[in-house]
């Protein structure tokens, strides 16, 4: 039976490809902060699954910046993967948490890095790094050979990390994969992205729960795709002889205000009246263009979903479906 180890099991990605490596037959190990609550968290389903948690699925708590717990989580499992999904993952939040950014990812990363050095037997590791390390790109779209040039400290922290990786496989001949990730959403998608973000507020509003959405720049466009796809991608870019460096994405660039229209659309709603721009919102050096080429994962046999539609729909009936059953109060900030 094959052994994971994943970091950031309780976040969006984590739960998804959790059960997607369930699904596949594996035993997965999660690292959780000892502050995460399970009962509120994307894994809630499977931990109160007494066929699954304990059984096959089992949880460690584990503070990456304390690399001794991390150490001995990895020499007690001996998994044959690691996912390494963990670390602050806003990007507006990282202009504010400049420095917690920055340790947990890109040191977050190199402790991690330190230690499969170490590590006496071969284990594969998945680094999920973010399309924000092209920053502001020069051509479009980016593939595997783009420059590095972030423009927030989210980003930068990526880049880090990301050359991290690169360097330690060539250095050391480590299997180290970097997943170069665009935006990827669901209905487990953090509150404050902006997918869910509008979804959720759409349905609040349908439902009288709320009164309007406070928004930053509603032009901005991004490489939009469906997270289960993405989870899928990561496991699939292990199972190569070789680490190596993979773009996930669409190709399609959709803007915030396509999501307004179809999120609003679908609870019957005209998004104009609602929003109100906040400038707060407004992210200092905005990135432009961030499309992706994702034609040599393809190569492999990924294909991302690309109808963007049914993923905002999907998105707002789960809010919808949610707020149903126990309605609560929502922060629009
Ligand atoms: O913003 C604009 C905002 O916060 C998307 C993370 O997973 O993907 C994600 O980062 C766009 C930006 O995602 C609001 O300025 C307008 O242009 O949902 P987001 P992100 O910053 O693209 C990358 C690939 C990652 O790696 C990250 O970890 O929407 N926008 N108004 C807003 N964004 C937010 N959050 N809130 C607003 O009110």
């Amino acid at each position: 039976m094959p052994c994971a180890l994943i970091t950031g099991i309780t976040g969006q990605d984590g739960s998804y490809l959790t059960e997607f490596l369930l699904d596949q037959g594996y035993t997965v190990h999660g690292l959780v902060r000892r502050t995460s609550s399970l009962e509120r968290s994307n894994l809630r389903h499977l931990c109160s699954n007494p066929a699954v948690f304990g059984k096959t699925l089992h949880l460690h708590s584990a503070d990456l910046e304390r690399p001794i717990t991390f150490l001995r989580i990895l020499q007690r499992v001996n998994p044959d993967e690691i996912y390494h999904l963990a670390g602050q993952s806003h990007v507006g939040l990282s202009f504010d948490m400049a420095e917690t950014t920055a340790d947990s990812i890109a040191m977050g990363t190199l402790r991690i890095l330190e230690i499969v050095r170490e590590h006496p037997a071969p284990v594969r590791l998945f680094h999920a790094t973010s399309s924000e390390i092209f920053g502001r790109p020069t051509v479009s779209p980016q593939d595997e050979s783009t420059p590095l040039n972030p423009v927030n400290p989210y980003g930068a922290a990526k880049a880090f990390a990301t050359q991290m990786i690169r360097i330690y496989r060539e250095k050391f001949g480590l299997h180290l994969t970097n997943g170069i990730l665009y935006n990827h959403e669901s209905p487990r998608r953090g509150e404050n992205f902006v997918t869910r973000k509008i979804c959720r507020t759409a349905a609040a509003i349908k439902l009288g729960l709320a009164t309007e959405v406070r928004l930053g720049d509603t032009s901005a466009r991004r490489d939009w795709g469906d997270a289960r796809d993405y989870v899928r991608g990561m496991w699939l870019s292990l199972q190569q002889p070789a680490g190596d460096d993979y773009v996930f994405a669409t190709g399609v660039l959709h803007s915030v205000q396509e999501v307004l229209e179809l999120a609003f659309a679908e609870v019957g709603l005209n998004w104009r009246p609602y929003v109100h721009r906040d400038e707060r919102l407004v992210r200092p050096p905005e990135t432009c263009t961030l499309v992706g080429d994702s034609s040599k994962v393809c190569r492999l046999g990924w294909q991302p979903a690309t109808d963007f539609a049914a993923l905002i729909r999907w998105m707002v009936s789960a809010e919808l479906e949610a707020m149903s059953h126990t309605p609560r109060d929502v922060d629009p900030a």
